[in-house]
């Protein structure tokens, strides 16, 4: 299916990529993205294994991403499996972006939706740890996506809690954009700013810790009040501003997050914002899966960044969004057995 060029040729044996709700909004950006080099590296094959719901419209729609993907010819995409089979979609997978979840319905309370996409988190998180590549890492995406990885990893025997991540990639990039807009500067001035605690409006972005061209932002953005409110409250309403815009949640930044997440874990070195089991760090309850800073020390492997000092301000938004974890994993207790 694909032509040869001399700067996307590789003899590496590629990786398997599994992504679900493969034929929503996210993903019609984040395949394309992934079969182009964008996350492993424009040296690196991949098979895209793409898991569908068994809905003859969902998967109708999947064969025309399929489709799509095949019509953009990329070299390094070397292989489309389409399925609405999970033990199809995970087998052997490297990497799985676990994006398709329910969305909340009109009247729907949040137990319901914790519950609903709970279900979905038990079933595959079973097949991953049955089927999938030793050490494969996975992603989640879809939400609510710190207490659905939760859930997902504790049906693990064989994959690691610690290779389940959630994603607050997105917060953290909305973040840093919010802090080099204010200060008049590049987004790539802006360093240092991580994500804490849930991917809700609860999250915490340490804007204490966070430098502007090198320099403590907090020195640099001097309106104190700013930063503990507008700035905050921007990052964390900024999903519910994209609807009322777009009329659509975020996609396209979002599968750029998620492109994000997992290069910088491909990346030694990079240092960077991961939901993962928090075990007490931070203050966090030990069982929840929170944002927080973490280094990669090597492709797919992260060590958490367990030192970032924490003021009063810090302490007491880690707290709320701790809170609301707590509360989730509690919804939710009966799932992790
Ligand atoms: P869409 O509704 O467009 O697509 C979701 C897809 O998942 C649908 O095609 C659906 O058929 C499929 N699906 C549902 N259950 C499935 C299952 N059990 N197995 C396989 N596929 C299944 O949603 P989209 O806009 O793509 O968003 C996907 C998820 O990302 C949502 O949960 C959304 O809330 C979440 N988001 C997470 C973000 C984050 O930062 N962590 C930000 C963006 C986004 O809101």
């Amino acid at each position: 299916m694909s032509t040869c060029c001399s700067s996307t040729c590789s003899s590496k044996a590629p990786l398997r990529v599994a992504v679900t709700g493969a034929a929503g909004q996210i993903c019609y950006s984040l395949l394309f993205r992934i079969a182009n080099g964008d996350m492993f590296g424009k040296d690196q094959p991949v098979i895209l294994q793409l898991l569908e719901r068994n809905d003859e419209k969902a998967l109708a729609a999947l064969k025309g991403v399929a489709m799509e993907l095949d019509d953009c010819a990329f070299p390094l995409l070397h292989g489309i499996v389409q399925t609405a089979d999970a033990e199809t979609a995970f087998k052997d997978a490297n990497v799985c972006c676990l994006v398709g979840s329910k969305p909340r319905g009109p009247g729907m309370e949040r137990a319901d939706l914790l519950k609903d996409n709970g279900n979905i988190f038990i079933g595959q998180g079973k097949v991953i740890d049955a089927v999938a590549a030793d050490n494969c890492l996975v992603a989640v995406v879809g939400n609510p996506c710190n207490t659905n990885c939760m859930i997902g990893a504790a049906q693990g025997k064989r994959i690691k809690a610690d290779r389940w991540t959630a994603m607050v990639r997105l917060d953290q990039n909305r973040a840093a954009s919010q802090l080099a807009q204010k200060a008049g500067v590049k987004v790539k001035d802006v360093s240092d700013i991580f994500i804490y605690g849930n991917h809700s409006p609860t999250m915490f972005p340490g804007f204490h810790n966070a430098k502007i061209k090198g320099q403590k932002a907090t020195e640099v953005i001097t309106d104190r009040a700013w930063l503990e409110t507008t700035f905050c409250e921007t990052v964390g309403k900024r999903g519910a501003a994209i609807i009322a815009a777009r009329g659509l949640s975020s996609a396209a930044s979002a599968a750029n997050a998620c492109v994000d997440h997992v290069r910088s874990l491909w990346t030694p070195g990079a240092i960077h914002s991961l939901a993962v089991k928090s075990n007490g760090l931070y203050g966090f309850h030990p069982d929840v899966w929170a944002g927080m800073p973490v280094k990669t020390t090597a492709p797919g492997q992260y060590e958490v960044i367990k030192d970032h000092p924490m003021d009063e301000f810090a302490k007491s938004m880690i707290a709320k969004t701790n809170a609301e974890l707590v509360g989730e994993l509690d919804t939710v207790k009966d799932m992790l057995k």
